[in-house]
C-alpha cells in the first residue's frame, strides 16, 4: 500500500472498526402513559418465553435505529408511533444472532401516536403500573432499565 494508506490502516480510528463500533443495534420501546408502562410477554426462545419484555427488535443493514422501532412496533403491536429519546444504559448482548456478531440493546421512549396496542407476536401485552413492573418476570437484560423507567413513569 502507498504510505498514506498505510498511516490511515495503523490509525487507531480505522482499527475501530473491527472492534467496538460494530455491533448491531436491537431497539426496545418505553412506552409509558398514564403513569404505566406496556410490556409484551415473549413466546420465544425457550429460556425466554414466558418473560417480559420491552417491545423491539434488531435494526436492518440500511435502518436507522428509529425507523427499525417504527417497523417493529408496527409488526408486533400494529401501533403507529413517534420514537423519543434514549432511556437507560447499553446493553451487551451476548450471542443474540445466530452468527457471531456482536448486538447491543438500546431502549427509546416511544409514544402511541395511532392503533389500540394488541399482542400480534406475543403471548400478551399488559400495562403495568410502578408497583407492577417493580415485581414483574422480564427479560434479565431489560432488567437493568427499571429504576429509569420508574423515573420516567412518575413523570408522566
Ligand atoms: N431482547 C431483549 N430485550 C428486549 C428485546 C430484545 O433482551 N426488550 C433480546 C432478545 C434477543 C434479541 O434481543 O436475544 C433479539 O430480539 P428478538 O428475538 O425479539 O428479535
Amino acid at each position: 500500500y502507498p504510505t498514506s494508506v498505510q498511516a490511515a490502516m495503523s490509525d487507531e480510528r480505522f482499527a475501530g472498526h473491527e472492534g467496538e463500533d460494530h455491533a448491531q443495534e436491537v431497539a426496545a420501546a418505553a412506552i409509558i402513559s398514564a403513569g404505566s408502562i406496556l410490556l409484551a410477554q415473549r413466546t420465544y426462545p425457550e429460556e425466554l418465553a414466558g418473560l417480559w419484555e420491552l417491545p423491539g427488535g434488531k435494526v436492518h443493514d440500511g435502518e436507522l435505529p428509529a425507523e427499525a422501532l417504527r417497523r417493529e412496533l408496527e409488526e408486533e403491536l400494529g401501533v403507529t408511533t413517534a420514537i423519543g429519546p434514549r432511556i437507560g444504559v447499553d446493553v451487551d448482548l451476548a450471542g443474540a444472532g445466530s452468527d457471531s456478531e456482536r448486538y447491543v440493546l438500546r431502549a427509546y421512549l416511544v409514544q402511541l401516536i395511532a392503533g389500540e396496542p394488541q399482542p400480534l407476536e406475543h403471548a400478551e401485552i399488559r400495562w403495568f403500573t410502578v408497583a407492577e413492573l417493580r415485581d414483574a418476570d422480564l427479560v434479565p437484560n431489560d432488567r437493568v432499565w427499571v429504576d429509569d423507567l420508574v423515573r420516567s413513569m412518575r413523570e408522566h
